[in-house]
């Protein structure tokens, strides 16, 4: 019997009654406002994505999750690991990710068996991800080791998760890169939404106009991850927010 953690049933339900997801992307090394955060998920955001690539350990996002609740923040807080050093324990749940297109096995499994144990003592709820890097790939790409999907051939990405839904993977998380100059292309999503049944199909990487945020959504995606955007322009993200949120 599947026994499915608090919050992956509280973005299931929300999927499910035809709701779109949006996933509010900060970065402890570069901490956005904890007040602009609260706001936005005043404003709809459905979840609020602790990440970070370089220079972040436990502590960071410890403290900063606690920052986030002292400002009322009651989404779900997720850990969107960058790597072990990211693991805090008072999140609500991880993203337990392998990045499936990674030559080095470390990033397929490595980091998983140094992660699980310390997972499992915290109570950390995880939620099986796969991880797929798409175009230009950003930071995640090139310190993850990734051979990412070429923009021209979109139909590549389907196959990656369709393979990952086989595995039991429960969220596909189809990554263009943290300040892509392009977020991943609509026929992506539309291949991969047409063979999987899983219902969290997210998409981040680029996303900086409300306009492609319904362009992704309407091509399948479940939710989209916005990041730079928070950071840079959070009147911006705020329409993002409310335009998907609308839909
Ligand atoms: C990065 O997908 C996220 O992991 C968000 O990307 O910073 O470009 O919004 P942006």
């Amino acid at each position: 019997m599947l026994k499915l953690g608090r919050v992956e049933k509280l973005l299931r339900s929300k999927v499910d009654a035809g709701e779109r997801l949006v996933f509010v992307l900060v970065d402890p090394e570069k901490p956005v406002n904890t007040s602009v955060v609260a706001n936005l998920v005043e404003r709809g955001a459905d979840a609020v994505l602790v990440g970070g690539t370089l220079n972040v350990t436990p502590y960071d996002v410890d403290e900063y999750i606690r920052g986030l609740r002292a400002k009322g923040v009651n989404a779900p807080i997720i850990i969107f690991p960058g790597g072990v050093n990211n693991i805090g324990r008072e999140a609500d749940a991880i993203l337990f990710m392998s990045l499936l297109n990674s030559v080095d096995p470390y990033w397929l499994m490595g980091a998983q068996i140094t992660a699980a144990p310390i997972i499992k003592r915290i109570g950390l709820e995880t939620i099986p991800t796969a991880y797929i890097i798409y175009g230009h790939g950003g930071a995640a790409g090139h310190i993850g080791r990734s051979l990412p999907i070429p923009w021209e051939t979109p139909y590549i990405t389907a196959a990656y998760a369709l393979a990952a839904e086989m595995m039991g993977m429960r969220l596909i998380y189809l990554e263009a890169g943290s300040g892509s100059p392009s977020a991943i292309p609509e026929k992506a999503v539309e291949y991969t939404r047409a063979v999987i049944e899983i219902p969290l199909l997210i998409v981040g990487g680029g996303i900086r106009e409300p306009e492609k945020a319904l362009n992704l959504v309407k091509a399948g995606a479940h939710g989209i991850v916005i990041g730079t955007v928070v950071e840079k322009k959070p009147e911006k993200a705020a329409t993002i927010i409310e335009a998907v949120k609308k839909t």
